[in-house]
């Protein structure tokens, strides 16, 4: 009986166990909110493919990173956006909030690094 139920809880855990990630392209994820990215600084590599993941937690905001080809305006809500990026060259880059979000929009900042 002990084994039957040991068996029947593995098969649970592996039906239920998560997909494993990819290793193969990093993810990071942004969190917006009134007035503040977090983290404030994201790492990414030179011509290495990236998943950005951007999300808000309060209000609506808005991003575009021309340095490291998002040119469009990504709209950030409280559904996850992700973004595929491939940055062309190394350098420090700021990022503004692109969509106007209150007193403190003007401050809403993201640090990009971009390494070799
Ligand atoms: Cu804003």
């Amino acid at each position: 009986m002990k084994i039957i139920f040991i068996a029947l809880t593995l098969a649970l855990i592996a039906a239920y166990a998560p997909a494993p990630v990819m290793a193969s392209e990093p993810q990071i994820t942004v969190y917006a909110k009134n007035f503040a990215f977090t983290p404030g600084t994201i790492t990414l590599k030179v011509h290495q493919r990236a998943k950005l993941v951007f999300v808000s937690k309060q209000g609506t905001h808005g991003i575009t990173i021309p340095d490291i080809g998002l040119n469009n305006i990504v709209n950030i809500g409280n559904k996850p956006t992700s973004v595929e990026v491939t940055p062309q060259r190394t350098g420090s880059f700021i990022a503004r909030c692109a969509v106007y979000c209150g007193i403190g929009h003007g401050t809403m900042l993201l640090k990009v690094n971009v390494i070799k």
